[in-house]
């Protein structure tokens, strides 16, 4: 592909999320070249190898939104704001894991699509319309045949791990009614590339979105961006409202100002992205200075928040369970399990940091404030964290 230019390696990674079952016989796990490239045409910014979704998304999925109070917030405010300016009748979330955010509303106006049926079910039993499919034309069909057409598309971190943008814009189009509105929101591009938060990047984020790109992207569905919200989840995501072309709502400053920002940063610059890659490559020579002078003062390092994004960075810069005696995280499904690519267990999190543990590192550093907020014991007791955003340091 002409237009595609990589401009960062990050190397070997396994699956993010396929987690080994500890004191099993590790099997080789698959890995694939993380590779991260700049459409010059349409200023996208993708990964160069991907796996088809059944692979990632299946019915061991263990992410679950609930898992952080933040998000339950972030989206019970969504859905006050839904309410109050757009009184949908029905609204379609693609990709709505746990429920967090239709729990929000009344089931009769609700239909969720969770292809990872594990985590679907825990919607479905409480009563929500729920389908187990991955979002597809057909799907958009048989939907319709059910229940007309939809005023309000909500989609949550999901459009930017699927492939076939094509499909996901032109599925979405036949079942979106005329006056309807679509929301997405994903981690934000330009605060990927101001933090240095390269872990943004592993194979379940095919795509990581600037309002550029994204701009460039819809507008061949005849689709447009009328407002923007920036988010502090997930260490700073964008969330889209996008309408027909034709349909009356207003276009809202918010969209001007976001569009100079990035056109100042330079993200529509290939330039931009290499001087980006250059700092992910001194940042992983901090990252290991740090854990390797702590380990030779016989500091205790364990790990908190098991994360996708906290994959990437342990098997770039080489941190494995030499380093890490064990991560805690409140995730049943991530319990018992190994950080992948790594042999670095997976504990359950029970209350407290334990007293042995000199440092923490922060694999969940977007959810920082929540976490230090837990966690003040361990911290007035002279406990460190260690983050690797925007530069890698001790807190
Ligand atoms: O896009 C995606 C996002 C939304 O979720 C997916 N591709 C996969 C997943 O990515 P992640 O694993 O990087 O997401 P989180 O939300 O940063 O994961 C936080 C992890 O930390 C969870 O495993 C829960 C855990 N956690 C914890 O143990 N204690 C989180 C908090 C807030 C806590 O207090």
């Amino acid at each position: 592909m002409k237009n595609l230019i990589e401009f960062l390696d990050l190397g070997l990674q396994p699956l993010a999320n396929n987690y080994q079952k500890k004191g099993k016989k590790i099997t080789k796990e698959k890995k694939y070249k993380l590779k991260i490239q700049f459409n010059k045409k349409t200023k996208l910014v993708s990964i160069k190898d991907t796996f088809s979704s059944k692979i990632m998304f299946n019915n061991k999925y263990p992410y679950r939104s609930s898992m952080s109070s933040t998000m339950l917030s972030s989206f019970k405010k969504l859905s006050l704001e839904i309410k109050k300016n757009y009184k949908p009748k029905k609204i379609l979330e693609i990709g709505s894991n746990d429920g967090s955010f239709l729990k929000n509303f009344d089931k009769n106006i609700t239909i969720g699509i969770e292809p990872c049926s594990n985590i679907e079910k825990i919607t479905k039993k409480k009563g929500f319309d729920t389908y187990s499919e991955y979002w597809s034309k057909k799907l958009a069909k048989k939907l319709i045949k059910k229940y007309s057409n939809v005023d309000l598309i909500y989609s949550a971190n999901t459009i930017t791990h699927i492939k076939n943008l094509d499909q996901v814009f032109k599925s979405i189009l036949s079942i979106l009614s005329k006056k309807g509105l679509l929301i997405i929101e994903d981690p934000s591009l330009l605060n990927c590339l101001k933090n240095n938060t390269y872990d943004q990047f592993y194979n379940e984020h095919i795509y990581v979105f600037s309002l550029i790109a994204l701009k460039n992207i819809i507008s061949k569905y005849n689709l447009e961006i009328f407002k923007i919200q920036n988010l502090n989840v997930h260490g700073g995501s964008t969330r889209y409202y996008i309408r027909r072309k034709s349909s009356k709502f207003k276009i809202e400053k918010s969209v001007k100002i976001q569009l100079n920002k990035e056109i100042k940063y330079g993200l529509n610059k290939i330039k931009t992205y290499r001087s980006f890659a250059k700092r992910v490559m001194i940042n992983k020579k901090k990252l290991i200075k740090i854990f390797n002078n702590l380990k030779s003062k016989n500091k205790k390092i364990i790990g908190y928040g098991a994360t996708a994004k906290s994959s990437t960075i342990l098997n770039y810069c080489n941190i494995k369970e030499n380093y890490i005696s064990y991560f805690l995280d409140t995730t049943k499904d991530k319990q018992n399990k190994l950080i992948p690519g790594t042999k670095i267990p997976i504990n359950k999190y029970q209350r407290n940091i334990p007293k042995d543990v000199n440092y923490v590192f922060l694999g969940a550093w977007n959810f920082k404030k929540e976490i230090f907020k837990k966690e003040k014991k361990f911290i007035s007791n002279g406990g460190k964290f260690i983050i690797h955003t925007p530069i890698p340091k001790i807190l």
